[in-house]
């Protein structure tokens, strides 16, 4: 973008950006060809919860980016404080018996917010790397407790944990597996708790759906046998899934399935960490304990790219006492990370952002959000703290589903942007997770525009 001269029009900004980006960019989970065709809307700047095209659009991000600038855009004090940073400390690795200021202090400022049993982190770059090392760490740890036979992982079919070759494996997104000959061996998929998609189906209360599908976890650790079993991961509400947030029963039985069977527990907070849900964990929000937890986007709101994981003591000392663990990546505590981190973490502190969360804008959004429910295309509505979900139907009675190939979701967030909105479509359930900065105005006019996008989505299914 900056070669782009200054003088340009928003509109030969846009074409000139467009034509270096069609020839030279891939872009992450993109049909090219139709995105060139298209042609990709350009960026240019954010504020607050609001993203600035280069034909000067305005929109709200209803996504927080990809779910992870909890603190809103723009904010001073994170950039000063990487720059200063940066200009005393550019980087230095956190290998070979060294470490710096800022690695220290963030993992401090982590485990403050963590239980007491939870006390040390692992930094990464990504959230795929953070559950890397979970999986690496975890076979380790038992290899160390003379376990070795217990290798095996269990994850959701629609879960997310990432999009590298174990990332995705550990993930239950068909499509995802099918394109590169995943998951790797030793890891097996259970059902989700999907109870509108899934457990309504089945004639089951909410409830009572939630310790159905927690016990095909204890099945599916009998089947293998729990001596073979390493560990279960899951995300406390699946954010990429299309949130799918748990019945109140579901994690409670899991957290009992596996103590019970000698099997670790991740959560993988990469989502619901750092305040999404309305506690500073999802595990809080859903009433568990893990024995490993996974975390980053809103670790630093995706002001530099940030991940860690943090071992519970057990885990950690075991770790800790049995030698060198051979893994580490070249950013692990980068300064810049780190000091973008902690002013994240001081800025949700200072403003309570978390409570607000909570108490405040969780609830006002969560009563406007739910008022969508009238909407004839409107399924159902859910939220908890600042991360919902609507889904699309054909019919409100019977809650029947539009066929795929109408691919009204597709539709419903197209229309969503014109209309000066990102919503993320996850088939036909449409998104949100909006910044903890949204004003209550903000959030108004969010399921104005929401309800508004459906009117016009209706109207154009009608005519289709
Ligand atoms: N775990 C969870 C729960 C995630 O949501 C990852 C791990 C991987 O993190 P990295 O930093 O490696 O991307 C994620 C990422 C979407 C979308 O469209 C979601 C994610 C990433 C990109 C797009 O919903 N989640």
């Amino acid at each position: 973008m900056t070669a782009t001269p200054s003088s340009a029009t928003p509109n030969s900004l846009t074409a000139a950006i467009r034509e270096v980006d069609v020839r030279h960019h891939v872009h992450p989970f993109s049909d090219m060809a139709a995105l060139n065709r298209a042609g990709s809307r350009v960026v240019t700047g954010a504020s607050g919860v609001r993203l600035t095209d280069s034909e000067g659009a305005e929109v709200i991000d209803g996504m927080s980016g990809l779910w992870n600038v909890a603190v809103g855009y723009g904010r001073r004090e994170i950039a000063d404080a990487v720059a200063e940073t940066l200009a005393t400390l550019s980087y230095t690795n956190t290998f070979f018996q060294s470490t710096h200021p800022a690695a220290a202090r963030f993992a401090e400022a982590i485990a403050a917010l963590l239980p007491d049993s939870i006390n040390r982190v692992f930094f990464t770059s990504s959230g795929s790397e953070a559950n890397d090392t979970a999986f690496r760490a975890a076979r380790t740890y038992w290899d160390l407790k003379g376990r070795p036979a217990k290798k095996r992982f269990i994850s959701r079919r629609n879960g997310y944990h990432g999009s590298t070759v174990l990332g995705a494996s550990l993930g239950g997104m068909a499509p995802m597996h099918a394109q590169s000959g995943l998951p790797i061996e030793g890891i097996s998929h259970i059902d989700q708790p999907y109870w509108f998609g899934e457990g309504r189906l089945l004639g089951m209360t909410a409830d009572e759906y939630g310790l159905f599908a927690a016990d095909r976890l204890a099945a599916e650790i009998d089947r293998l046998g729990a001596d073979t079993v390493a560990a279960f991961i899951g995300e406390p509400v699946q954010g990429a899934g299309g949130v799918i947030i748990p019945p109140a029963t579901y994690w409670p039985r899991i957290a009992e399935i596996c103590a019970e069977r000698d099997v670790l527990l991740i959560a993988d907070e990469v989502i619901c960490g750092f305040g999404r849900t309305g506690s500073q964990w999802g595990f809080q929000t859903f009433g568990f304990t893990p024995d490993i937890v996974t975390m980053a986007k809103a670790m630093t709101s995706g002001y530099i790219p940030c991940g860690g994981v943090a071992f519970c003591d057990e885990v950690a000392d075991t770790l800790a006492n049995g030698g060198e663990f051979f893994h580490g990546f070249t950013a692990s505590g980068h300064p810049a990370a780190s000091a973008a981190g902690l002013a994240n973490l001081a800025i949700m502190a200072r403003e309570k952002l978390v409570e607000r969360v909570a108490d405040d804008i969780g609830p006002h959004l969560q009563a406007a959000w739910s008022t969508l429910t009238d909407h004839p295309l409107v399924g159902e509505t859910r939220m908890v703290g600042l991360i919902g979900a609507l889904e699309i139907v054909a019919d409100e009675a019977t809650l029947e589903r539009f066929p795929a190939e109408v691919n009204a979701g597709t539709l419903c967030r197209d229309l969503a942007v014109k209309n000066g909105l990102i919503m993320r479509a996850v088939g036909d359930t449409m998104v949100i997770a909006p910044p903890f900065v949204l004003s209550h105005a903000d959030a108004d006019l969010l399921v104005a525009r929401a309800r508004t996008t459906l009117d016009d989505c209706q109207a154009a299914l009608r005519h289709a």
